[in-house]
């Protein structure tokens, strides 16, 4: 009998921990290879991780919302067994080590043993067995509809389950079968309860933190409310840029007087989607990024270099009900003010809808949020880990400005750029701003 460790999963580039939300089985129970023993969730998809082997759960390590580093252990598993891998990796081994495996993609195999990943073979990773990934909307999306996750066929990349499929699968099923035929999820397989002031998962295995007990305070009557899962699986991260990354916020500002005018004439013109001052924005972005490359760039794990990024691929912030997403336009620099309108439109429909994928969700190299339709003249912005700066765009206004012999009424634009001291001086960050400004003043070059 041997213990075999139950480790975090990996699943995409760029993850290097997760959260774990709930457990399926408790210590003690028999497991047969392929089962799902619990489940994870990355800032980008909820996962069930499976026994790689037959045996019995022991030891279990992981407490519900712990964050966990990849393949650090969740649990042990005792077993007989001599398959470790449990036949889940048959083909030939290649000679890669372990670092180019955990670069194989977004999805990694759930439930395999710590060590294991040497032997991964780089170019085809394995057909998933079992349970797909989902991500986080269409996990809550089927825990409201009752449905089991389990019966869901994945369209996203990897095979994640999204909202719509959650949905195409719930129709079908309310069209197949009599009520009593749904597959109800017994209160002991509930998947992730919707983050709501309703829901009241059970205690063992609940991944939104109930409001346990009646806050109280002497000075009046309090309500406890669970975080949303978005909310709860961004909130570490932020955590970590903000006390990670050495943060300055550099503020200027933009005449767009001539650029709104323009704007508002090509919006009247443009059927299907809007277009707003922030397809403009990205565009001067990009081109920006282009002229100052460092300013679109990672810093290296050791701190001692810079992965200058020759794409561009921004990230937008997008306020949705359940807090903010931060989808990713690709190419955002070969793209027109048009073709990015369409862009925004479509990513943050779908972010407010819960649809975006793994992919829509990753390797942004420069992200902008932008708070200009709600207010405010100005907010400091945290950077991406993964990224040296984010643009923080507030509310344009019409403001007095000299021209040098009387003042005239123009339209000014507040910009915030929040950058990585380590990799950005507050020169370089002034001339990219200024840059920026320049060109958002300049309507027509930047629509050239
Ligand atoms: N100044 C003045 N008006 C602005 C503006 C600005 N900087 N930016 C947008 N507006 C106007 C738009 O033109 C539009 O007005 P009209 O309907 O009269 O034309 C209105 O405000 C609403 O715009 P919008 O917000 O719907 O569209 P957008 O393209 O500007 O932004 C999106 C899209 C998805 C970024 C936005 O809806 C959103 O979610 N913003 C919140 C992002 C956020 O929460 N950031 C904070 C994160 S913490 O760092």
């Amino acid at each position: 009998m041997r213990e075999v460790p139950l480790v975090m999963p990996k699943m995409s580039m760029t993850m290097t921990e997760g959260t774990f939300l709930l457990w399926r089985k408790q210590t003690g129970d028999t497991v047969r290879n392929g089962d799902v023993v619990c489940e994870v969730a990355s800032d980008k998809v909820d996962m069930e991780v499976e026994s790689p082997v037959d045996g019995t759960l022991g030891r279990l390590v992981a407490e519900p919302d712990d964050v966990i580093a990849v393949g650090e252990p969740l649990a042990y598993i005792s077993t007989d067994s001599d398959d470790l891998l449990g036949g889940l990796f048959d083909a030939e081994p290649t000679t890669e080590t372990t670092p180019a495996a955990a670069d194989v993609g977004v999805l990694e195999p759930a439930g395999v043993a710590a060590g294991a990943t040497a032997a991964v073979p780089r170019a085809t990773p394995p057909s998933r067995r079992g349970p797909q990934p989902a991500v986080p909307f269409a996990r809550r999306r089927a825990s409201e509809l009752q449905l089991d996750l389990r019966t869901v066929i994945g369209s996203g990349p990897g095979g994640v389950v999204t909202v719509s499929d959650v949905e195409t699968a719930a129709q079908t099923r309310t069209a197949a079968t009599a009520p009593t035929a749904a597959p109800v999820l017994a209160p002991t397989e509930a998947s992730t309860p919707a983050p709501t002031e309703a829901s009241t998962p059970a205690p063992t295995e609940a991944s939104t933190p109930a409001p346990t007990e009646a806050a109280t305070s002497p000075f009046g009557p309090t309500e406890v409310v669970a975080l949303s899962r978005i909310a709860r699986v961004a909130g570490p991260a932020l955590t970590r840029s903000w006390t990670t990354i050495p943060h300055v916020t550099h503020h200027d500002s933009a005449d767009i007087t001539e650029l709104d005018a323009f704007r508002r004439e090509i919006d009247a013109g443009t059927d299907g989607h809007r277009v707003t001052l922030l397809a403009f924005i990205m565009v001067a972005v990009a081109r920006a990024l282009r002229e100052y490359p460092r300013v679109n760039s990672s810093l290296s794990a050791d701190e001692k270099s810079l992965v200058l990024k020759r794409f561009c691929r921004l990230g937008v912030a997008v306020d949705t009900d359940d807090g903010l997403v931060v989808p990713v336009i690709g190419d955002a620099d070969r793209k027109g003010v048009l073709e990015l309108s369409g862009d925004l439109t479509d990513v943050s429909t779908r972010a407010r809808a819960g649809t975006l994928t793994g992919d829509d969700l990753s390797g942004a190299t420069f992200t902008i949020s932008s708070l200009g339709g709600i207010g405010g003249t100005g907010f400091t912005p945290i950077v991406n880990g993964s990224e040296v700066a984010i643009l923080g765009v507030s509310r344009a206004a019409m403001q007095p400005v000299w021209d040098g012999s009387q003042f005239v009424p123009r339209l000014m634009l507040p910009l915030s750029l929040s950058y990585d001291h380590r990799v950005i001086d507050g020169a370089l960050a002034a001339r990219f701003t200024a840059h920026l400004a320049r060109s958002l003043g300049d309507a027509r070059r930047l629509v050239l």
